[in-house]
This record gives C-alpha cells, sequence and structure tokens, in this order.
C-alpha cells in the first residue's frame, strides 16, 4: 500500500532541520541550568540583569545612568605601550573590538611555561587534572575526549598574568568604555585542545563553535591574548563586529544566548566575522555582548587568557571562569 507524501505528514528536510537546531538550542541551554542557578544563588540581582540586559531597551537604559569617567591624572605606564585608552573605547564603540594589542615576550613565554607544567582541569571538572603535554594520555587514562583544560585559581600562580591583570592600561580602557564604576570581573586561562568526540555539552561549556553573546553582567569588556601561535587550525576566536549595539529583536526577547551562524551572519553581514589569529603574544578586546565564539582546534592545541570587566561585584565562580563552585 502506498502512502500520500503529503507536506503534513511527512518532514520535510528543513523541518527536521529545524527540530535538529531546536534539540541542539536546549541541550547547549540545559548544559548551563547549573551554572545559571548558582548565580542566582550567590547574587539574586543576576536575575533582573540576566533578564534585561538583553534587550536593547534595557541596555540603553543601564548604560545612560551610569556614571561618566571623568579621568583625573596622566596614564601610568603599560606594557603595552603608548596606547590612548580614549581611541580604544572609541573603537570599542563603533565595532566592538579593537585589534593590536601586543604583550612583552617575556611575559608571554612565562604564561606559557607556567602553563605548560601546572596541572590543569580537563572539561571543566577539576576531577579531570592532568598536564598539557601528557593530553593524548590523559583522555586515554580518563576514557573521555577533554576539549579544554582551565586553570581557575591557579591563573594567579603565574607572575605574567598577575602583571597583565594589573597593567593601568586595561582599567584605563575599562573606565573609558564602561564608565567609571568598571571593576576587574575575570582573570582565568586556559587550553584547548584538538581532540575527537567532544560532546556538544563539553562545547558548549568551553563557549566553542557556537556564536554567543555573555551576559554576566550588564555591561561587560573582555581582554583576550592568544599565548601560542593562532592560525586557522588553532581554534581561533572569532566576533562580529559591530553586533554588540545592533540586535534583531528575535535575539533580544529570548532566553537563548547561543544562535546559529546563519542566522547571526546573515542580519550582520558575513564580511563582518573577523577570525582573531596572530602570533604568541598577540590580543584583542571586545564587547562581549556582540556575538563571538571560540572555535575548537584541529592541529595544534590553543592557549588564552582573558581578562574581563564589568560593572557589578564580581560573581566568585564566574573570576575564574567556573561554571559551578562545589567547594
Ligand atoms: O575560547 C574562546 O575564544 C571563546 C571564549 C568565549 O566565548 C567567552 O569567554 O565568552
Amino acid at each position: 500500500m502506498s502512502v500520500d507524501a503529503s507536506p503534513s505528514t511527512v518532514s520535510q528536510p528543513a523541518d527536521l532541520e529545524a527540530v535538529a537546531r531546536n534539540g541542539s538550542r536546549l541541550r547547549r541551554m540545559a548544559v548551563r541550568i547549573p551554572t545559571y542557578l548558582a548565580d542566582l544563588k550567590e547574587n539574586p540581582a543576576w536575575l533582573p540583569m540576566f533578564m534585561l540586559a538583553r534587550t536593547m531597551p534595557g541596555r540603553r537604559l543601564h548604560w545612560a545612568l551610569s556614571a561618566r569617567y571623568k579621568p583625573a591624572q596622566e596614564p601610568q605606564p603599560s606594557m603595552f605601550g603608548p596606547l590612548e585608552a580614549s581611541a580604544v573605547a572609541e573603537a570599542l564603540r563603533s565595532d566592538g573590538i579593537f585589534t593590536g594589542l601586543r604583550m612583552p615576550a617575556q611575559i608571554q613565554q612565562e604564561i606559557g611555561n607556567f602553563a605548560r607544567i601546572t596541572p590543569c582541569f580537563g572539561n571543566f571538572d577539576r576531577s579531570l587534572e592532568f598536564v598539557a603535554p601528557r593530553h593524548r594520555d590523559a583522555e586515554q587514562r580518563f576514557g573521555r575526549s577533554l576539549l579544554s583544560g582551565h586553570f581557575f585559581e591557579r591563573s594567579l600562580r603565574s607572575a605574567g598574568v598577575r602583571a597583565i591583570q594589573a597593567d593601568p592600561l586595561l582599567m584605563n580602557v575599562a573606565k573609558h568604555y564602561l564608565g567609571a564604576s568598571a571593576r576587574l570581573i575575570t582573570t582565568r586561562v586556559w587550553w584547548s585542545f584538538p581532540t575527537k568526540n567532544a560532546t556538544e555539552a563539553d562545547r558548549s561549556l568551553a563557549s566553542l563553535d557556537k556564536f554567543h553573546f555573555d551576559l554576566d553582567d550588564w555591561r561587560m569588556l573582555k581582554f583576550f591574548f592568544n599565548l601560542v601561535d593562532v592560525d586557522e587550525g588553532t581554534g581561533p576566536h572569532v566576533f562580529v563586529k559591530g553586533s554588540h549595539n545592533r540586535r534583531k529583536i528575535k535575539h533580544q526577547y529570548t532566553l537563548m544566548v547561543g544562535h546559529p551562524a546563519d542566522e547571526v551572519l546573515d542580519y550582520y553581514g558575513a564580511d563582518q566575522a573577523v577570525t582573531l589569529t596572530g602570533p604568541a603574544g598577540s590580543g584583542f578586546v571586545e564587547d562581549p555582548f556582540g556575538f563571538h565564539m571560540g572555535t575548537v582546534p584541529v592541529t595544534r592545541p590553543r592557549l588564552m587568557m582573558e581578562v574581563g570587566f564589568g560593572v557589578s561585584r564580581p560573581s566568585r565562580r564566574r573570576f575564574h571562569g567556573e561554571p559551578v563552585i562545589k567547594r
């Protein structure tokens, strides 16, 4: 007996794709629920921020009510050279990103050495501890793929990390961009590794392979540094220029922060996506309300550092990028 293949009874490829997409979105969201609950428990003021900071009216109002920064003194010398914080902030306002930071070679080498000899935690799990050069052995030992290796609070054992975190240029740019209430809210160092069979949950927790925006505070700024040479195969960071101050309605009034690449690039233009390859020590600063993502390395591991600024009391877990602090 033949069955009438009418559109109402048989799924078309487009429907199947939509179902698969929704399933993947929900799985990505579900993996973050424990983190969201931890944020709410630590600071109930997180909830209104989480609901409203994704909307353009909510953000604009918060921005309009914030205290402007009026620099009272000459900027202190910076390891990044004579960059004008106000010019960096201006580029951030127009593009959402400023590229072209370069840390001194000895600082980059110190952090690189630290990250090769200090054990990191695989896939954000403190029970999966290994040193980066033994990544393959660790995957065999733990019987699972290890996509990322975070140092959490150990990051601050590195003198180079502490020096970058304290560099006056960073706070100066943050104040020029975010206003007088800018404060340090994250410092983290992590590896991302080429690996087979990384799960969707692991990729979601590591913010890899999916354009998303960050909603950890009303307004934020993140400095990122490539600590190894990063090319197309090393899992570079990607940022969509201009996406920090313009947002499709569909992407404002939804709980999802991650959205499919075609939706994002169709709206902002594929030519607005900047891939942040660069030599070891190169860095950039972005407004992470703009769409961005890391990508999964395919050839060599990537070592990355982030120093983030916000305008609210820093969360204990977010400071070193730990999804939920169990201790
Ligand atoms: O690993 C990366 O380059 C992306 C990091 C990221 O998306 C984030 O910190 O929000």
